[in-house]
């Protein structure tokens, strides 16, 4: 990444560390309903991911979903407003942290369930025209949209993604597959529910597969690139497997069980290699002094302070309109297949 790469890629990685902080400030003060799945700590994946995508190309995301739409480009002020179910969130406050989108900017939603993203990545790679999908003999097998999926180590054990590996690898789908391979669903270790690695079975089904320091935004955009690159380029799906991890617990209130599937000595190590702090240090590198740092620092800090405040002053819906915007108004096409008149 060259200096100004670098440098949106940091602020880019504070916002969503920041934007992750505030939200456990505000599901703690009750000013989000629920709890959350924090991204802390993989910041790196979704800017390193992102910073590789083009305008028309389109994402599915997780129930761990807020950096890869701050990453996308979506408004923190409309993500919180979304969270705290306001009139003014990314889909009115209907779907909140787990199903939030932003159609126009490709995001395709966050999910609640565990590795559903990925066969509507499937869907949108194979709405690309694909020469492979479509079937069509061409020369130029350059497609305009490449789609990706993220979800984790533990979604891997899910059907659904193992079947759209397949069809994805046979159809020579432009998809690249994001692992945000974190070592556990909930409390349960990787190793405990899967014999071989994620890449191992990526490789069974025929994906192109690369593994990748997942806390490092550099490898990982050099990754996504090369990885958008093969899959625009119709040499079919990617699969990129993330070694990253979780700083914070599985979700918001975690901490109030007392769990102890992880030890101390392991978080402490993780967090050591802070994928902020490593940016930092190389825009030292770069020449920028502690003085530039803080400016960007001060920059994120008060672009958040109006994001709340925006979210803040958006109105609850009305109980009356409750049902609006939760289902398509049936095309002439589709109503007809259904039956409806
Ligand atoms: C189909 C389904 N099964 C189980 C769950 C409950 N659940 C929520 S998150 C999660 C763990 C997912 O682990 P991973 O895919 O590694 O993502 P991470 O939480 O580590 O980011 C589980 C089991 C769910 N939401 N959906
Ligand atoms: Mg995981």
């Amino acid at each position: 990444m060259d200096t100004t790469e670098l440098i949106r890629a940091y602020q880019t990685m504070r916002t969503i560390r920041l934007f992750e902080e505030t939200v456990v400030t505000l599901v703690n003060a009750n000013e989000i309903p629920g709890v959350t799945h924090e991204y802390i700590g993989q910041e790196a994946v979704a800017t390193g991911m992102c910073a590789a995508l083009g305008p028309d190309d389109v994402l599915t995301s997780t129930h761990r979903g807020h950096g890869h739409i701050i990453g996308r480009g979506a408004d923190p002020g409309r993500m919180f407003a979304e969270l705290m179910a306001r009139v003014d969130g990314l889909n009115h406050g209907r779907g909140g942290s787990m199903h939030a989108a932003d159609v126009s900017l490709g995001i395709y939603g966050a999910n609640g369930i565990v590795g559903a993203g990925a066969p509507f990545a499937a869907g949108a790679a194979w709405a690309s025209g694909a020469p492979g999908a479509a079937g069509e003999p061409t020369t130029d097998r350059r497609v305009r949209r490449v789609s990706v999926a993220f979800f984790g180590d533990g979604a891997i054990n899910q059907g659904v993604l193992l079947e759209t590996f397949n069809l994805a690898a046979a159809w020579e789908l432009p998809m690249v597959f994001c692992c945000e391979n974190n070592g556990y669903a909930v409390t349960t270790p990787a190793a405990a529910s899967a014999k071989v690695t994620p890449s191992e079975r990526a490789t069974g089904f025929g994906l192109a597969v690369r593994e990748v320091d997942g806390m490092d935004v550099e490898a990982v955009y050099e990754a996504a690139q090369w990885a958008v690159d093969h899959a625009r380029s119709g040499r079919g799906p990617v699969f990129l497997d993330c070694r990253c991890y979780r700083f914070v617990g599985h979700n918001t209130g975690e901490h109030m069980l007392g769990l102890q599937y992880r030890t101390h000595d392991e978080i402490e190590l993780w967090r050591g290699r802070d994928p902020i702090t490593a940016v930092a240090d190389r825009l030292r590198g770069h020449g920028l002094a502690d003085a530039d740092l803080a400016r960007l620092d001060d920059e994120v800090q008060q672009h958040i302070d109006a994001a709340v405040t925006f979210a803040r002053a958006s109105a609850s819906p009305e109980p009356a309109t409750a049902m609006d915007y939760m289902y398509a108004t049936p095309t002439l096409t589709t109503a007809t297949r259904w039956g409806h008149r």
